[in-house]
């Protein structure tokens, strides 16, 4: 598997042409399966590179991978043009914005935070809720109380752009029931994983989840086994796409339970994604995407749809990377 691997970076990177750069990376035009030799950081979507950077600063001093992911997504969290993820992000229905986010470590410790409003690090509570209580999750008034006892910093919202726009939306969308449409538009989250240069890994997954849902919502985002899991013996694995398809599966831990038995990470992901399908009759804009490591530092990414891509961040690379998929968008 690892030869293979290898072999297959080794023939895509001589045949892939580099589009264009974006922040300061290179965009490869080509998807594949890759592998580093020292510490190494994934994150899901474009504003995984940002993201990454902060991770690898950490990283890069040999710091422990827990610290590197809460810092690497709390950089996506704090941007407030963001609009899927942290207080930038769009509202539900009846206009709140609600974070839901987890963290996992090498020891499998892990905390999560959802239905979570006005706190601008989500993912930082979620690692308070690991290291401070003996719960795992906290979810709504009780979570923002526990932030609020901790001092963290809060903030007003939606902002008041976000506001206007679902206010638009909003005249146009009077039916509670209609399924909101799934876009690329209202549709991203950050999930990150990483191992450190002691072999280790942790992962965190932050989002403020599918615009315009349901008032109570939550997605599989803050969901320890569906929107990330690490297991050290093994790997990690984060998830993003339509949260209700990635719950139905356990995605990331069935994606982590593939690479214990000996697939590579990208088929491992693409089993959950083909898990996903056979399960859904219909599969209009029912995008799941999943991510993954393991424990050699071979890398990978499923999706339903094109259009995925993934932010990578080693030694020697900082780029975006296409994800394989299974049917074009
Ligand atoms: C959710 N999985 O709330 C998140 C949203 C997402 O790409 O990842 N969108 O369902």
């Amino acid at each position: 598997m690892k030869r293979r691997s290898f072999f297959k970076l080794g023939a895509v990177a001589g045949a892939v042409s580099v589009l264009k750069p974006i922040n300061g990376a290179q965009i490869l035009g080509s998807s594949f399966e890759g592998k580093s030799e020292g510490p190494i950081v994934l994150s899901t979507w474009i504003h995984g590179l940002e993201a990454n950077r902060a991770a690898w600063k950490v990283l890069e001093k040999g710091g422990k991978a827990i610290d590197a992911v809460e810092q690497g997504v709390k950089v996506t969290e704090s941007d407030l043009t963001n609009r899927s993820v942290g207080i930038g992000g769009r509202p539900d229905r009846d206009g709140h914005v609600t974070l839901d986010a987890c963290i996992m470590d090498e020891q499998s410790r892990c905390g999560s935070v959802a239905f979570l409003e006005g706190i601008i690090h989500p993912i930082s509570v979620a690692r308070a809720v690991m290291e401070k209580t003996q719960h795992i999750m906290l979810v709504g008034e009780g979570a923002k109380q526990f932030a609020l006892d901790l001092g963290f910093k809060t903030a007003k919202t939606p902002l008041p752009e976000v506001k206007k726009e679902w206010q638009d939306w909003k005249k146009e969308n009077k039916d509670l029931f209609k399924k909101p449409e799934i876009n690329h538009e209202n549709h991203d989250t950050i999930g990150m994983i990483a191992m450190d240069s002691n072999g280790d890994f942790s992962g965190a997954c932050t989002t403020s989840g599918w615009a315009y849902k349901m008032h109570g919502r939550v997605g599989d985002s803050p969901i320890i086994g569906a929107g990330l899991f690490v297991d050290n013996e093994v790997g990690a694995a984060t998830a993003t796409g339509l949260g209700e398809a990635i719950v139905r599966i356990a995605g990331s831990h069935t994606v982590v339970e593939l690479m214990r038995q000996g697939y590579t990470p990208t088929d491992a992901c693409k089993e959950a994604v083909k898990r996903i399908i056979s399960k859904h009759k219909d599969l209009t804009n029912l995008q799941c995407c999943f991510l993954a490591i393991d424990k050699k530092g071979n890398y990978g990414a499923y999706s339903v749809y094109s259009g995925f891509n993934f932010a990578l961040k080693t030694n020697s690379e900082d780029k975006m990377v296409d994800s394989e998929f299974d049917r074009n968008w």
